[in-house]
Parts: C-alpha cells; structure tokens; sequence
C-alpha cells in the first residue's frame, strides 16, 4: 500500500520541546511628551540684573546667555528661556514667580505648549 510523503513539519520547536512562541512586530506605542516653552514677558519695573540672575539660576543659562535672552525680552516684549515637560516647565513658572514676587517685582513667567 502507497503511503502519502509526509511534509517536514516546520513548526519552530524550543530545546526543550515545547512550541516556540512567535512575537508579531507591534507598532511602537509610546509617544514623545508634549513640550512646553518657559517664555518670560517684559515690564518696566524688574531690574534687568535681577532678570540676568533668575535665568543663571531657574534656567541654568551662562551670564552672556543670560543677558541676551534678557535684551531680547527687554526690546521685543518676549522671550524664550527653555524648552521642558509640561512638570518641569510649571515648576520652573513657579520658581521665577516666587523669586520675583519675594523681591518685590512684578516679573511675569508662562508656560506655552508648542506643536
Ligand atoms: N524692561 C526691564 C527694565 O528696563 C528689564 C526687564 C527685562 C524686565 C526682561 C523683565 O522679563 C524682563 N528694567
């Protein structure tokens, strides 16, 4: 009696004899965090060196950067000062809010999403 040639069985096998598990290549999930721009808005009240000092401190900026970023703020009205997630961008709101309203000025900080 004529026997049917058997197919290899293909069947991806473990060492230690169990079926193998095949992952699916899955699309990836997990998306970049929104950003948000700290943006410091000019008055004609806060001393600029208070100012230069705040960006040394709150933003980590050198004193050159600093001071331009101040100028910048100074002549046209607005400023960026840093780029973060939305957490650390609030905090950093705050902290030149406090600083400011501490030393008696009327320094304005916001955060802006972007994209
Ligand atoms: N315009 C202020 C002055 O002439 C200086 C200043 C700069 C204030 C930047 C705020 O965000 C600011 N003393």
């Amino acid at each position: 009696m004529a026997t049917t040639p058997k197919q290899p069985d293909l069947t991806p096998r473990l060492p230690g004899g169990g079926d193998a598990v095949v992952l699916e290549r899955r699309r990836q999930r997990v998306q970049p965090p929104k950003m948000y721009q700290v943006v410091l808005l000019n008055d004609d009240f806060t001393p600029m060196e208070f100012v230069v000092h705040v960006l040394q401190e709150v933003f980590h900026k050198d004193r050159e950067t600093a001071t331009q970023i101040m100028l910048k703020v100074h002549v046209h009205g607005r400023g960026v000062c840093g780029v973060y997630t939305r957490d650390i961008a609030h905090t950093k709101v705050e902290q030149v809010t406090q600083q400011a309203r501490a030393a008696g000025h009327p320094l304005q900080c916001v955060a802006e999403p972007i994209e």
